[in-house]
């Protein structure tokens, strides 16, 4: 995780959600420097070949290196207090909305951010 990254915030404002339900994951989060270029490390690179952030690391050593499938495995493996609740419709119609944001603003929005005003440079 990192913080002041919007992904990994995303992840983290979950995941502080469930904790105020009482829901505790205990998980460890460790910093992945993105200004100082630590996601493109071989130490990162072997948790996301990406080199992205978040990642999530399972128990079994297998990584998660998605937010939203983060998110959709936390509610899968911690179901008390969820937050995706509602009818299915509901339910679809939030997860639509987060591929709309996704694929359709954030992504464009953070490739014109990192080219033109971001110390990251384009992401690869
Ligand atoms: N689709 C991915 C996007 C992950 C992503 O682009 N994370 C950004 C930080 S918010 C990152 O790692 N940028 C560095 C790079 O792409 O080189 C997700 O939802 O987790």
């Amino acid at each position: 995780m990192v913080p002041l990254t919007p992904n990994p915030t995303k992840v983290m404002l979950y995941i502080a959600e469930r904790e105020q339900l009482g829901v505790l994951m205990n998980i460890e989060q460790i910093v992945v420097n993105t200004v100082k270029g630590r996601h493109k490390e071989p130490a990162h690179l072997a948790r996301n070949p990406f080199g992205t952030v978040p990642t999530l690391e399972l128990d079994d050593g297998n990584f998660i290196v998605e937010s939203l499938p983060i998110i959709e495995y936390l509610e899968d493996k911690f179901p008390k207090h969820r937050l995706y609740r509602g009818t299915s419709e509901q339910r679809a119609k939030v997860r639509d909305l987060e591929r709309i944001i996704d694929l359709r603003i954030s992504g464009p929005m953070g490739a014109y951010g990192h080219a033109t005003k971001s110390p990251l440079g384009r992401p690869s």
